[in-house]
């Protein structure tokens, strides 16, 4: 077994079969301990339950490492690819007589070539400077290399309270999917609805990286309930080859959401022109009302705001435009802040160490 590199990023979780789960999570490679407060020890835990332990690192994705049970458990193991041959782990479970209590360690044994990603592009606006096309709900970008197999972190900088107690909050851009852009379509197959062509890619937020190529998919539309108006966000890219060091991510997209309630500047321009610090009734409220109904020319001058542009409700927005959302935009225009009463508190900051 080579030297650890103490720059891998690793966790390890298990549970058992009345439903347990506990978890750790570390930023370096090495020797874990894990111990399951619930699972009973001994005799008695060999004869009523069985142990599911999994461990993964970070440099992912390639297919080749499993986990080796060398320890004196009578447990079942679950074998687990860890997805990159530089990664090895050995397990064993320890009977300290409390409790259950689990032995890990995790390696890697060749340094593998890091590829410096690109960063983000932010989605813009067809119009004069292509400005930035800014969401209340919502951060849009692309990214990726062609044929890179890659992460995307976002990291929340600078949220206003009350969900300033997330501020540095790091997590990561799930396994994306598609969602309809007609207002009260989510799901596809996805009625036509120009000029966007119907189908949008979305994705929320997990605390595990989710590695793919990103690069065939355009702009990605992200949505947790971690992304509120008048907040400021870094996205940055990571290469499936490089371990979790500031210096392997790409250069930082700094992103910022509008103000609640601010979808436009107004819709005299096709499309409707980018938000403008401002909340009124002839122009964002109008905006979202002509989306909920799905307006299109001659009816109304532009076609309607996109469906993410206009998406306020729910605490994690649902990609759907109804009446709901045109009352939070009037909510704003009546001077309301976020979150109103019907999200209730914050929860509780997500992906803590
Ligand atoms: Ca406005
Ligand atoms: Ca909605």
């Amino acid at each position: 077994m080579n030297t650890p590199n103490s720059y891998a990023r690793c966790s390890i979780s298990s549970r058992h079969n009345q439903g347990s789960l506990f978890r750790e999570r570390s930023r370096a490679a090495g020797t874990w301990r894990v111990t399951d407060p619930v699972a009973p020890s001994g005799s008695e835990r060999r004869l009523r339950t069985v142990l599911f332990l999994t461990i993964s690192a970070m440099l992912v994705p390639q297919p080749g490492v499993t986990l080796a049970d060398n320890g004196k458990s009578s447990s079942s193991l679950a074998s687990q690819p860890l997805g990159n041959p530089a990664v090895e782990s050995t397990s064993r479970e320890i009977d300290e007589g409390r409790g259950s209590v689990w032995e890990a360690y995790v390696g890697v044994v060749a340094a593998a070539t890091c590829f410096l990603s690109s960063p983000p592009e932010p989605d813009r606006l067809p119009l004069p400077g292509n400005p930035i096309n800014q969401k209340v709900r919502y951060l849009s970008f692309a990214s990726g290399d062609p044929g890179r197999v890659q992460a995307i972190r976002v990291t929340f900088n600078d949220l206003p309270p009350p969900y300033d107690t997330w501020n540095g909050v790091v997590m990561w851009v799930a396994q994306p999917s598609i969602f309809c852009e007609t207002a009260g379509h989510k799901t596809p197959p996805c009625p036509p609805h120009p000029p966007s062509g119907g189908e949008n890619i979305g994705a929320t937020l997990q605390c595990e990286p989710h590695f793919m190529d990103w690069s065939t998919l355009g702009v990605v539309h992200v949505f947790h309930e971690g992304i509120i108006p008048s907040a400021t966000y870094t996205v940055q890219v990571i290469d499936s080859t490089c371990a979790v060091l500031e210096s392997n991510f790409s250069d930082p997209l700094i992103m910022t959401t509008s103000r609640w309630g601010d979808l436009v500047r107004n819709c005299v321009t096709c499309p409707c022109g980018p938000p403008d610090g401002v909340v009124n009734i002839p122009t964002d409220v109008t905006a979202l009302l002509d989306k909920f109904r799905n307006l299109e020319p001659p009816d109304v001058t532009c076609y309607a705001p996109s469906k993410v542009r206009a998406d306020l409700d729910r605490k994690t927005p649902n990609q759907l435009v109804d009446i709901s959302d045109v009352t939070f935009c009037l909510d704003a225009f009546r001077g309301f802040g976020y979150p109103p009463a019907a999200f209730g508190p914050p929860s509780p900051p997500p992906c803590s160490p």
